[in-house]
């Protein structure tokens, strides 16, 4: 009920909103609208009351929650059901739990702080409490195994177009899934499978956004950034989630209608290592070459100095 109050003060923010109009709208009690409002309140939500006019929203609490985030994501949008915790080890460990409890694709896990967030091949993803963008998509795309990186491309791609848009900060994809803002990392990506043998269960993409931190661990503070570092202002998370999922959306949709020509040139016009030399390290040898772009199955080529062309499917790269 607080979520469709919400909904309903946001969808009118530029005018009054009678007690009346909204319980008839929800059929509720006046006194139970009051109490919802008066809840909202008390989270940060600046709700005016006018006489004979009724509620308007005008400023949203600066708290991540599940009615914020559902109150904000458009109707059409393919993410429908958010959940959100404070505190978790990884939002990957919840949503993999969640989808073997039957979530539906759509399902997104939202976390204030991660106290064992996961990056790539083991690694760890340093998620400070209420500082960045900690989240999980469940998604259950009729797509082959073999095709499954290529989403990681998609949400590349969706991050760079939301992220650059909201920031005006150039952001940079580094191959497969670095986003990176002057040569440091603001965001990085781990998509994780559940397969039957003959076909996917589910694609767990993790999405970490640095943004408003203004220190980072001593371990990763020549490599890391965020939007606030860069550009020196706080951005609301809650916005920013929103435009991702907006972004991830049409952008899925569209992979999967006409599969992953739109998607490529879009990478490419982010893309921080075609022409570059760079070196792919890889789990059992390292490859130095040119970085000649991504093939139509997201595999990034490499051209060794012989003129061999490489096929990189999983690597870090170093430019
Ligand atoms: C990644 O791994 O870049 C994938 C990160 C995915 C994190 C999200 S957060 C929500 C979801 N839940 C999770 O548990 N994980 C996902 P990789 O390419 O392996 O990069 C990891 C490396 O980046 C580390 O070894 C550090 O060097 C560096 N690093 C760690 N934390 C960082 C941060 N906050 N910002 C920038 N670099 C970081």
């Amino acid at each position: 009920m607080k979520t469709k109050v919400l909904t309903l003060l946001r969808e009118n923010k530029d005018t009054f909103l009678s007690g009346e109009k909204i319980s008839n709208e929800l059929d509720c009690s006046r006194t139970a609208v009051w109490k919802h409002i008066d809840s909202l309140r008390k989270e940060g939500y600046d709700i005016v009351a006018v006489q004979n006019k009724g509620y308007q929203l005008k400023k949203s609490g600066s708290q991540l929650s599940e009615h914020d985030l559902v109150s904000r994501i458009k109707e059409n949008n393919l993410f429908h059901h958010v959940v959100y915790h404070s505190l978790v080890t990884s939002t990957q460990v919840i949503a993999h739990q969640l989808v073997n409890e039957g979530a539906r694709e759509g399902t997104i896990v939202v976390a204030d702080e991660q106290t064992a967030g996961k990056g790539r091949l083991g690694r760890t993803w340093d998620s400070q409490h209420e500082t960045g963008i900690w989240m999980s998509l469940i998604l259950k795309p009729l797509v082959d195994f073999r095709q499954a990186p290529q989403l990681t491309l998609v949400a590349a791609v969706a991050l760079a177009r939301a992220l650059q848009n909201k920031s005006g900060q150039q952001i940079d994809i580094k191959w497969p899934n670095d986003l990176l803002v002057n040569g440091k990392k603001i965001c990085g990506i781990l998509t994780e499978l559940q397969a039957d043998p003959d076909r996917i269960k589910s694609v767990i993409i993790g999405i970490g956004v640095n943004v408003n931190h203004e220190h980072f661990p001593q371990e990763i503070t020549d490599i890391a950034t965020s939007l606030k570092k860069e550009s020196g202002k706080n951005f609301d998370r809650a916005e920013l989630i929103t435009d991702i999922l907006d972004e991830f959306s049409w952008l899925y949709e569209a992979y999967l209608t006409n599969g992953f020509s739109l998607i490529k040139p879009l990478w490419e016009a982010h893309s921080l290592s075609i022409g570059k030399k760079v070196i792919a390290r890889r789990a059992k040898d390292s490859l130095v070459g040119i970085a000649l772009g991504i093939n139509e199955n997201g595999v990034l080529l490499l051209q060794d100095e012989t003129g061999h062309v490489h096929e990189i499917y999983s690597a870090d790269i170093e430019i």
